[in-house]
């Protein structure tokens, strides 16, 4: 079975201010239908081919670049389009916000933490919220389209909240003003998928 592109949830021009229709079109008809076809061509014929993303991601063989780079831009593309909407969605509440509160004392500290792992991630990667077996979360970040599912990334753990912080995420809106997007970002969570994902995992 090949992958496909995920359809998403709202229109393109959905979370603007936050983000602009323009980046979003892009991003989605593009770059994530890039790292789809090109993950597609590199797991035909291979026996890898029928397997989730997930299991491909887990037991990836690091040197294998096209299915490392690709996998990995699917998979994190595809969660990121889910946690984002045209409003918040939810609050930040329930287990989740326990967890949250056990690892970095409120919500702003982790909202701050969160941001300066986004923020010092240099170049192109992406910023992470995990969760553990048990139930504890941490805040990561990985280069490129490397994620914590793959073996290796040195922050372990499952995402159930990633930020892009590629350029193509923010260029033409921000331009080199990366801080203003993460600002942006807390504006267009949906928590409750995030908080679902939490719940999911440890239940
Ligand atoms: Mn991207």
């Amino acid at each position: 079975m090949a992958f496909t592109l995920p359809q998403l949830g709202y229109a393109y021009d959905a979370l603007e201010p936050n983000i602009d229709a323009r980046t979003m079109e892009i991003h989605h008809t593009k770059h994530h239908q890039a790292y789809v076809t090109n993950l597609n061509n590199a797991l035909a014929g291979t026996d890898h081919e029928n397997k989730t993303i997930e299991e491909i991601l887990a037991h990836l063989d690091m040197n294998n670049m096209a299915v490392r780079n690709n996998g990995g831009g699917h998979w994190n593309h595809s969660l990121f389009w889910e946690i984002i909407a045209p409003e918040n969605k939810g609050r930040l509440s329930g287990a989740l916000a326990q967890a949250i509160d056990a690892a970095y004392g409120n919500k702003e500290t982790f909202m701050e933490k969160f941001a300066q792992a986004a923020m010092t991630r240099f170049g192109s990667g992406w910023a992470w919220l995990c969760v553990h077996d048990g139930g504890k979360v941490e805040i990561c970040s990985s280069s490129n389209q490397d994620n914590p599912l793959m073996p290796g990334i040195g922050c372990g753990g499952t995402p159930i909240m990633g930020l892009d912080v590629w350029e193509h995420a923010y260029y033409l809106n921000y331009q080199n003003r990366r801080a203003d997007y993460i600002s942006a970002f807390w504006n267009i969570i949906n928590w409750n998928v995030v908080e679902a994902k939490y719940e999911a995992f440890t239940k």
